[in-house]
């Protein structure tokens, strides 16, 4: 039987009501469309004339966007809807919507466009469309996916699930992030399509030449983002969907993680060796095992006979303990939280009443709607004991898809009835917004128990939007190579939609890794923004030691460059809040006008200056690194390579491509056991001569608490000028924040010339007392900074 396809029919009328214009046709369907900002339209179609209530769990509600110009015009054969950088053109005839530049140029255009399905089934329509794939155009994003960071040709699915091993390829996996990029001849743009049913993107799989996108159910919502750069698309996409706060700079450093550490002496046993062994180190993890039979928020005092006590050690040794919650309560009659739950009905329901009950760790359980403001409230206020009396840091939530063991779709039955802050829904349009509502609750909780510390939860599902609330992990991945290579793309793509603080279980969850492949994974995983060793446990000993004396100082040394580099991470991550900047960028996404980047999958940007490549491969002495365009320096040789174009890197065991652009300062921390352990009392500044005027920014505060919200910190612009025989280091700072450290260490990479005029602040001094170490300068300077070296 052929499937009844309906379209918008064609142009009656248009209205106007500020930025929102609404098309009439000659059917019930109705188009809105939105300028929401000067770069970003919102397309939205009523098949019936009626718009559903106006509710989205991804829009933060906090943006600030606004179009400062909107205009329409009634052309002979269309309809020109315009903000100041964007047209939406709508075609009279057949309703279908180009996109286009203000040069004229069609940024993306419909091929059949907007049209949908009655729903038999369940009711309501399966809502679609369809877009014209533009000669050489790519594609990327979509959150968390298992493929090549390149789409094209690729069909995916957006549908929460718990992938225990998930394979290269495999999707759906965990999250559902309905955000995608495209480019051609230049111009980036981005959809997001903000519907959380079960959705589809095709590009150009089914048909060569079209990209399509469909969801079960809800309307067709989708916002259209403006690049060119798809860098800036980017940014505005967080601009929309909101960017988390700064994290307490300790969830920056290293975690330590198993499951599970138990009892208290095999925690203890783990810590004291990270001190006795100087592996730097700031959280250990606390996995399901420290609850008392899997129920949330108790402590199995077999295990741990006084948590409060142990908390307490732990902290005073540096440590932040994390603690799993999951979503599901065991159905227990003298379990407290299972009686409040029942007695307050914040289970969710079948559509004929009885409770959803679903098997997970603790045997038989109902669960929270975290979709109802009442219970999101609830829960964040359990944490109450956990944070305020023992003094736990942070909060891993698990199993959030959610995930339901023992049953076919391994999640929720779908005629689970769900609150949705008000808009009553069944779990096919909850489904992929469950985890994030759960990290919400959790995340505000946590606000609102410790007024003063800066919230740490963690995520395993997610929606978009869900990086306000959480940081995430890739879940069940295994030690294997093939596995290395897709937590680099994974962390990838999870940056370019939105989600920054995001690592892997470095090491692999599923099997034991090899010294060599322990040790890749490591020096890939400290460049990622969350950076924690974690395994199932039930495979041999995943430490830093566990692997041989040689490993072990290799890891360690990699550990000790990422707290080297905290300063540099946290104005990344910085950027990001004030700018959207991922502080992980494909080179696609860095350099997208040079072709040769668009099928790249292993380089990547760390911040905007230094620029990692993994190494993939067991015995690889060498690997093949394409630098973007400019003048780069291995950041442990200080060899000088020229960019845009492929270089061969050796790539022994205890290195790896690492490389930082020409001009840039990087501010380094002196090596610290765990963040705060001493007092910075010296800034080193790694400067890299560069020809011309290169300035790099450092963004310090006290690293937790919201003091930086009243003026309490300082951005740090470093200024570098130089040419042939010059060369001029300045620093102009903002802001009232006073950091531990008065003097700097310079350390100059690659000065041409030998200077013999030294300035530093206001007095010269002799060349002489220059320190020159093979291919570097090292000088020290008192607070103030001016530098200048030139040759008389
Ligand atoms: O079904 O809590 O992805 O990180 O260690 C397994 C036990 C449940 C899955 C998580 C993993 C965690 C594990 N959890």
């Amino acid at each position: 039987m052929d499937i009844l396809e309906h379209f918008p029919g064609h142009f009656i009328s248009i209205s106007q009501d500020q930025h929102i214009f609404t098309i009439h046709t000659s059917t019930d369907c109705v188009l809105q469309i939105s300028l929401v900002s000067d770069d970003i339209a919102r397309i939205r179609y009523a098949t019936e004339g009626i718009f559903e209530n106006d509710f989205s769990y991804a829009v933060d509600e906090k943006n600030t966007l606004n179009p400062t110009h909107f205009s329409y015009n009634i052309l002979e054969e269309f309809v020109e809807i315009a903000s100041r950088n964007l047209k939406v053109v709508v075609r009279k005839d057949d309703l279908k919507i180009s996109f286009v530049e203000n040069s004229g140029r069609i940024i993306c255009r419909d091929d059949k466009g907007f049209h949908w399905q009655h729903n038999e089934t369940f009711g309501g329509n399966i809502v679609k469309n369809c877009k014209v794939i533009q000669e050489g155009e790519h594609f990327y994003g979509l959150g968390d996916k298992t493929m090549h960071p390149n789409l094209r040709g690729r069909k995916l699915t957006n549908w929460a699930m718990d992938i225990y091993g998930f394979k290269k390829n495999e999707d759906p996996i965990y999250k559902a992030i309905p955000f995608y990029l495209g480019i051609h001849h230049d111009i980036g743009y981005g959809i997001f399509f903000d519907n959380t049913f079960k959705s589809f993107f095709d590009f150009g799989s089914e048909r060569k030449t079209v990209t399509s996108f469909w969801a079960e159910g809800g309307e067709m919502n989708y916002y259209f983002i403006y690049g060119p750069k798809l860098l800036e698309v980017i940014q505005r996409y967080t601009s929309l969907t909101g960017r988390p706060e700064l994290p307490p700079m300790w969830a920056l450093g290293f975690h330590q993680s198993k499951w599970s550490y138990y009892p208290e002496q095999k925690v203890r046993d783990i810590t004291q060796k990270l001190r006795k062994l100087q592996i730097p180190c700031d959280a250990v993890y606390f996995d399901i095992d420290y609850m008392d039979g899997f129920r949330c928020f108790t402590w199995d005092k077999g295990k741990f006979p006084n948590p409060k006590k142990f908390v307490a050690e732990l902290k005073s040794q540096g440590f932040k303990s994390i603690v799993i919650i999951d979503p599901g309560i065991k159905k227990d009659k003298t379990y407290d939280i299972y009686n409040q739950a029942l007695a307050n009905d914040y289970f969710c329901r079948r559509a004929d009443g009885p409770y959803v009950s679903g098997k997970v760790w603790p045997g038989d359980c109902y669960f929270p709607d975290f979709t109802d403001p009442k219970v999101r409230k609830w829960w964040g206020g359990l944490h109450q004991e956990l944070i305020e009396d023992t003094g736990v840091r942070g909060v891993w939530n698990d199993m959030n898809e959610p995930a339901v063991l023992e049953t076919e779709t391994k999640t929720f039955p779908l005629d689970t009835r769900h609150d949705y802050d008000g808009n009553p829904c069944s779990h096919r349009k909850a489904h992929n917004i469950y985890g994030t509502q759960m990290a919400r609750a959790t995340y505000r909780g946590l606000k609102r128990i410790k007024k003063d510390l800066r919230p740490f939860v963690i995520t395993r599902s997610a929606y978009a939007g869900a990086q306000r609330y959480a940081s995430t992990w890739t879940g069940d991945n295994i030690a294997s190579w093939e596995h290395l290579w897709l937590a680099n793309v994974q962390i990838q793509r999870l940056n370019v939609t939105g989600f920054v603080f995001a690592g892997t279980d470095i090491g692999g969850f599923i099997d034991h890794p090899t010294p060599d492949l322990f040790i890749r994974w490591v020096q890939m995983g400290v460049f990622h923004p969350f950076c924690r060793i974690h395994s199932s446990g039930d495979h041999g000993e995943q430490e830093p030691w566990s692997f041989g004396e040689d490993a072990l100082q290799i890891v360690r040394r990699f550990i000790e460059l990422r707290y080297t580099l905290l300063p540099y991470l946290y104005t990344a991550f910085y950027k990001h809040i004030a700018e959207g900047t991922p502080i992980i960028q494909p080179i696609a996404v860095f350099d997208q006008f040079d072709k040769e980047t668009l099928y790249r999958a292993d380089e990547f940007l760390f911040g905007e200056d230094m620029l990692v490549c993994p190494v993939l491969e067991p015995n690889a002495p060498s690997r093949y690194v394409y630098l973007p365009e400019g003048l780069w320096y291995h950041y442990f040789t200080s060899e000088v390579f020229e960019g845009k174009k492929e270089v061969v890197v050796p790539t022994p065991l205890d290195t790896l491509p690492l490389f930082v652009r020409a001009g840039s300062v990087i501010p380094h921390f002196p090596v610290m056991q765990y963040v705060g352990e001493k007092e910075v009392d010296i800034l080193t500044l790694y400067v890299y001569f560069g020809q011309g005027v290169h300035q790099s920014l450092m963004y310090e505060d006290a690293g937790d608490g919201y003091a930086y919200e009243a003026g309490d910190y300082n951005k740090k612009t470093w200024i570098t000028r130089s040419s042939q025989d010059s060369f001029e280091l300045t620093l102009e700072s903002r802001g009232h924040y006073q950091p531990t450290y008065k003097n700097y260490k310079i350390v100059l990479f690659g000065l041409p010339f030998k200077p013999s005029v030294i300035q530093i602040n206001e007095k010269e001094i002799h060349p002489d007392s220059l320190v020159e170490n093979q291919t570097k300068y090292e000088l020290v300077i008192e607070s103030k900074l001016f530098l200048q070296l030139k040759v008389q």
